[in-house]
């Protein structure tokens, strides 16, 4: 049996995230930034969303893999195949491990913030599949995508699935998309994009009755104060979320009950009531313009996969230029 390899790209230092987030704390619209939602509580919270009633991303982007994968898979063929899967945000790995048999997977990269998350699933996943060559790669891509040279040098299959493209702003997509052209060398990309849909749903979907999104964002305030020495109080502040329709996002915010002042060394700030801190957006596309956004980074052969109501979509995305190899006349 083969055993899975592990590399640690970059480091967070830790310097910089606490300026980051005092710099954001300070701003005229306070806010924190995603990223810091994934401590070891917050990730469990969200494994616990995805099973939420009310959050359809998940399970309707599952379905359609279920339904459309073989399609996919003979796509991914058609466009020359790839020799590495890298799956960006990997988590436990098991999304990308449900279609390892139906697209033929014989080398498996994994890329999460951290190898140590990595870590368990990627040994159980060998065990499954004692042959095949496992990477874990630790390192923030959503700063920069820059695989190590183990990926190997064949074309690539960039794996993005959750819709957590979302969580970027339009201008961060594109960067992003452009840079995962350049890591497939060649190869495809296969993402996962959440699309716009009437407001009370995407607000039921931020906003559960259980409560569990709630406790996500709030617990973001318990995280901030392991990492700045800050002392938020959970009991002054509350879970907001709404739709934003003329900029096609949900919006989260953490809201004041009441005026609070939070401490950290070397400085403090005072919210009034009813003030809001900003904690994430979460974008939802138009099938025609999320097409658009892919021709702009360079994507070619763009073909995508939905589901009946169209809430979801999975997308596929060539690199390689279509007239390349040709002949001029
Ligand atoms: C990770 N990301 C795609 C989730 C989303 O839907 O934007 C994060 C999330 N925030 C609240 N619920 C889920």
């Amino acid at each position: 049996m083969k055993t899975p390899a592990f590399l640690q790209i970059d480091h967070a230092d830790p310097a910089v995230l606490r300026a980051e987030l005092i710099d954001g704390l300070c701003a005229e619209t306070a806010n924190i930034a995603p990223k810091h939602f994934y401590d070891a509580l917050g990730a469990r919270l969200f494994s616990a969303i995805t099973e939420l009633p009310e959050y359809y991303p998940t399970r309707t982007e599952a379905a359609i893999f279920a339904r459309h994968g073989e399609a996919m898979a003979a796509a991914v063929r058609d466009i020359g195949g790839a020799s590495t899967w890298v799956d960006l945000g990997a988590g436990n790995c098991e999304k990308a491990a449900r279609l390892f048999d139906l697209f033929g997977v014989k080398r498996y990269a994994a890329v999460d913030i951290s190898v140590e998350y990595l870590a368990h699933a990627l040994e159980h996943l060998q065990r499954r599949h004692p042959s095949m060559d496992l990477l874990g790669i630790g390192m923030d891509f959503s700063r920069q995508i820059t695989l190590p040279l183990e990926c190997g040098d064949g074309p690539r299959l960039i794996f993005y699935p959750g819709s957590s493209i979302g969580n970027f702003d339009p201008a961060e997509s594109l960067r992003f998309l452009l840079q995962a052209h350049q890591a497939a060398q060649g190869g495809a990309l296969l993402i996962g994009v959440d699309l716009v849909k009437p407001a009370d749903i995407l607000e039921a979907a931020y906003d559960d009755r259980l409560g569990v999104t709630a406790a996500f964002n709030r617990n973001l305030l318990l995280h901030v104060n392991r990492l700045i020495g800050s002392d938020f109080r959970l009991a002054d502040w509350r879970h907001v979320a709404h739709y934003n329709g003329p900029a096609s996002r949900i919006e989260m915010h953490l809201e004041t009950v009441r005026q609070s002042t939070v401490r950290w060394v070397g400085g403090e700030r005072r919210f009034a009531m009813g003030q809001r801190i900003h904690t994430e957006n979460s974008y939802k596309w138009r099938i025609a313009d999320f097409a658009k956004l892919l021709a702009r980074a360079g994507f070619t052969g763009v073909r995508h996969w939905t589901d009946e109501r169209e809430w979801f979509a999975v997308f596929l995305a060539g690199t390689l230029n279509p007239a390349a190899g040709t002949s001029a006349n």
